[in-house]
Parts: structure tokens; sequence; C-alpha cells
């Protein structure tokens, strides 16, 4: 049996992607494949509860390696218990962030060194690698006002306007080093421009 390909949804906060998932979904569906969604950090009742800790403000201190270290647990346990099995039976997964998130927000936003997320991400998912990337990009201050006008900000929502630049650069410069994984959405657009763009973009990838 063939395997199913690995798609990944990535973008700062507010950016559209939650809105949008459920529309390559259908066009992935029509297409006439499988499609499991999911996302990161969670995916699995246990990652789901590290993803808790993750994201509810509170009174602890949680040590950038800490966070760096529990987004890898979360998602070792996530690739194995879910994401492998349905590549292996043929299935499309669908994933709301994935490692390009941690390379943003942990490199780029807390700063810590590439080198030292590469060697988690060779050692939890050896050669596991999204097959395609959509990364909606978004000016930070258009999309935290989308965020906030939805929900009350969680911990990392909380970081200040320069956190969420450097998130933005990093995401940008990911999608120029490998720009054949990767298709770079303007998410600053009305909802039917972005459907639009992401409709051509999952078309071309089908038809590859
Ligand atoms: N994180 C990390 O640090 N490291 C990692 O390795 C991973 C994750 C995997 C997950 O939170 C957090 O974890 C995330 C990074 C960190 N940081 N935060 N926060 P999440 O998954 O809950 O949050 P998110 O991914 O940022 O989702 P979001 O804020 O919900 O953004 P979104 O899904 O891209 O946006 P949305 O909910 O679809 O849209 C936001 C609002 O805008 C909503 O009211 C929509 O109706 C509206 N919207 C959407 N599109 C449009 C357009 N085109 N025009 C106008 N309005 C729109």
């Amino acid at each position: 049996m063939e395997k199913g390909l690995f798609i990944t949804l990535e973008g700062g906060e507010g950016a559209g992607k939650s809105t949008c998932i459920p529309l390559v979904e259908e066009q992935i569906r029509r297409a006439g494949h499988d499609v499991m969604l999911t996302r990161e950090p969670g995916g699995t009742e246990l990652a789901e509860r590290i993803r808790e800790l993750l994201l509810t403000p509170g009174d602890t201190k949680i040590h950038d390696d800490t966070e760096l270290l529990l987004m890898f647990a979360a998602r070792a346990q996530h690739i194995n218990e879910k994401i492998l099995p349905a590549l292996q039976q043929g299935i499309f997964v669908l994933c709301d962030r994935f490692t390009d998130a941690t390379y943003a927000y942990q490199g780029g936003g807390r700063g810590i060194a590439k080198e030292r997320i590469a060697q988690l991400e060779q050692w939890v998912q050896g050669d596991l690698r999204p097959d395609l990337t959509l990364l909606f990009d978004i000016p930070v201050e258009t999309g935290l006002a989308r965020a906030n006008n939805r929900s009350e900000p969680d911990r990392f929502e909380q970081e200040e306007a320069a956190f969420f630049d450097r998130v933005r650069s990093a995401y940008l410069a990911a999608a120029n080093a490998e720009p054949q994984r990767f298709r770079v959405i303007d998410a600053s657009q009305p909802l039917d421009a972005v459907t639009a763009q992401l409709s051509g973009a999952i078309s071309a990838f089908l038809e590859q």
C-alpha cells in the first residue's frame, strides 16, 4: 500500500489555520484520499494533557528548555501513537502545527539554538518530515487583533510583540530555505482570497 502524505499548517497567532483546515481536509477527500486531522501540541490523550501544561497561564515560569522538551515529549507520543500508523495505512495526515513551530517559537521566539532543536528533531522523528507545509503569513498586529477578538490569551499569546516578530521572521526564513516544501499563503487577505490561495496550493501539490 502507498504511504499517506504528511501536510502541516503553520503560522503566527490568529493567522486563520483553524478556520481553513476543514476546507483543506475537504479538498483532499474530494481528490479521493482518506484524511486524518490532528494538531500540535496535542493530538493524543497524553499529548493533549501536555498541551494544557504548555498553554495554560500559571504562576510557575516554565524554563525555556522545559518548554522545548515538553513540545518534543508530546510530539514523540503523537508521532508513534497516531501519525506514523495513519501514514502507514495510506491515510493523509493534516496537522495544525508541527516542528516548524518549534523552530519558530522556541528557536526564533525564545532564542534556543537551532542545532539543539535539530538534535531533538532527529531523535524524536528519525526521517519523518512534512511533505508539504502551508505557511499562513500575516503581520503580527493583524494576527494578534484577530486572536484577541476570539478568546482569552493563552500563555504564548501573552508574549510581547517583539517575540511574535521573531517568530514570523523565523517562519519566513524556514520557507526561504526550503521552497520545495513550503507554500506561503498571504493570510492577511479576506477569507475567500485565502481559501483560493490554499486551493491552488493543494491542487498543485496533489498533481505533482
Ligand atoms: N507552539 C510552540 O511554541 N511550539 C511548537 O512546537 C508547537 C506549538 C507545535 C498552540 O496554540 C501554541 O503552541 C501556539 C504556538 C505554540 N501559540 N499560541 N498561541 P494554538 O494551536 O491554540 O494557537 P494557534 O495555532 O496560534 O491558533 P490560533 O491563534 O487559534 O490561530 P489560527 O488557528 O491560525 O486562527 P483562527 O482561529 O482560524 O482565526 C483567528 C480569528 O480570525 C477567528 O476569529 C477567525 O474567524 C478570524 N479569521 C480567520 N481568517 C480570517 C480572515 N482571512 N480574515 C478575517 N478574519 C479571519
